[in-house]
């Protein structure tokens, strides 16, 4: 359940966080595809709580296990998983099992809901399904942590072969439609053992959408492990992968400027984060990107811009964890939804002539500097990293990986002119954070490396983007 499937020489799950699906099943083919992305992950598909103001957060309040939300209907959600499987672009869906909405009222599929009854007819899920309400306030306490009501949701008795029965028939259902696997929500809340029998009764993937005979669903377990607490990430790591936060956190922190970027020559296990076939990486997520969750102020986002490609450059440089990419919708306050018309409905983003998005959506997977990282992790590939440089402030680093990509940072108040040992072979190459290659051209800048592999690198401290790549695929 580690397994996520990626067609080969495609890496990175871009989360399309509150898209419509058929918007995703176009944006597979049109853009993710075609710039080697790996897969999306996508907002939970089943029927959740209509909450007044519509937050973005009614999609963690599920109502049934019913395919119908904003975001698309069953047959919406069928097509999309065809068409971009048909690409090479797996899907993942946020499964949100541990509880069900707090609320009273109506789903975006038309069920009932009634919390204070714990009533939710359209599963059937009734008072005896449920765990006593209590809520969570010590972080010490397991039982506490995952027995009680997480922010007041109504917490699911997931000991019951009934409970686990309608969670697995709902998770199947997905696994028949083409899914690859599941980002799994608020996992610390439930018992290791309780989820170890659900995923172990998931059916393997469906052949007919070009999975291996006998591939388990790619399993990502939501645990938020900053330490200092009574459940540990480490409970979790032989169900499937793990959201690694210190991930999120540490790396904010250094691109911000609170540490050094030659600290960065082991980041990964070095730093204590899990085992890198184990780690679900990312710069920030829907949570920590809005002050939920959790992952600290420093976390990055697309308001900070220069900061924020540093950072993802370097998640897809690196050759640690499993590199997940947040795509947003632009936000002022941190309990906004989506951009949505005045019936309720989604919005589409509407895509620039650029490429980019606006409409309100920053679509940070379409920003040259973090796509075309993508292709450099992809010309990457297996390659380890090689020809590592550093200068004496700390701040500037430089590394190849083998002889296939080479990458510089400046995040100094000064500027970097340098002459560095790339590795690579003799050549010009298209600097891919300034432009993309073009037939036998670059639409930016070019970098060219001698016959011993050194080539010179210059980015000002007032630079917008403050890093240089060059990759055997942008060679011209
Ligand atoms: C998660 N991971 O463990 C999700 O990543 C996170 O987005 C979910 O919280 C949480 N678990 C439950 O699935 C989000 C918001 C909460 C919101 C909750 C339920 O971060 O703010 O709670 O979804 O919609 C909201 C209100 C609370 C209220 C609660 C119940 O903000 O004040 O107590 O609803 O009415
Ligand atoms: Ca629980």
């Amino acid at each position: 359940q580690w397994n996520t499937h990626w067609w080969s020489g495609r890496s990175g799950i871009v989360h399309l966080f509150e898209w419509k699906w058929a918007d995703i099943a176009t944006e597979c083919e049109t853009f993710l595809a075609p710039n080697g992305y790996a897969g999306v992950q996508v907002s939970p598909p089943n029927e959740n709580l209509v909450i007044s103001g519509r937050p973005w957060w009614e999609r963690y309040q599920p109502a049934s296990y019913i395919l119908t939300t904003r975001s698309g209907n069953r047959a919406a959600f069928t097509d999309m998983v065809r068409r971009c499987n048909a690409v090479g672009i797996r899907i993942y869906v946020d499964a949100v099992i541990n509880h069900m909405a707090a609320g009273n009222g109506v789903g975006t599929g038309g069920s009932s809901v009634s919390a204070s009854s714990l009533s939710f007819p359209a599963v059937p899920f009734g008072s005896g399904d449920f765990n006593p309400s209590c809520a969570i306030n010590n972080y010490n306490d397991p039982n506490q942590v995952r027995n009680c009501w997480l922010v007041g949701l109504p917490d699911l008795r997931l000991s019951t072969e009934y409970v686990r029965g309608k969670i697995v028939a709902y998770m199947n259902d997905l696994i028949s439609l083409g899914v690859a696997g599941f980002r799994v929500d608020a996992v610390k809340h439930m018992w290791p053992a309780d989820i170890q029998n659900i995923f172990g009764r998931l059916n393997n993937l469906n052949t007919a959408h070009g999975f291996a005979a006998n591939s388990r669903p790619f399993i990502t377990q939501e645990v938020i492990d900053l330490g200092g607490e009574g459940i540990t990430k480490d409970e979790y790591l032989h169900l499937g992968s793990v959201t690694e936060f210190r991930y999120s956190a540490e790396i904010g922190r250094v691109f911000r400027g609170y540490d050094l970027l030659k600290y960065l020559r082991n980041f990964g296990e070095g730093w204590g984060f899990m085992a890198s076939a184990s780690a679900l990486t990312f710069v920030d997520n829907h949570d920590n990107q809005r002050g939920h969750g959790a992952g600290g102020d420093n976390v990055l986002t697309y308001k900070v811009p220069k900061q924020y490609k540093m950072a993802t450059a370097f998640h897809l440089a690196w050759p640690y964890g499993i590199p997940r990419i947040m795509s947003s919708f632009e936000f002022s306050d941190g309990d906004q939804g989506p951009p949505a018309n005045a019936d309720g409905s989604l919005r589409s983003p509407t895509i620039n002539a650029d490429g980019s998005c606006s409409g309100g959506w920053a679509c940070e997977h379409r920003w040259r500097q973090i796509f075309n990282m993508i292709k450099f992790r992809n010309a990457a590939g297996t390659a380890a990293v090689a020809n590592w440089w550093e200068n004496s402030g700390g701040k500037q680093i430089a590394f190849s990986r083998g002889n296939r990509a080479f990458i510089v940072f400046n995040n100094e108040n000064f500027d970097l002119n340098q002459s560095l040992q790339t590795g690579m072979a003799a050549g010009t190459y298209c600097n891919i954070a300034a432009g993309s290659k073009s037939g036998s051209s670059c639409t930016g800048s070019t970098i060219t490396v001698n016959a011993s592999g050194v080539a010179s690198f210059s980015i000002t401290a007032g630079a917008t983007d403050g890093f240089i790549a060059i990759h055997v695929d942008a060679k011209l």
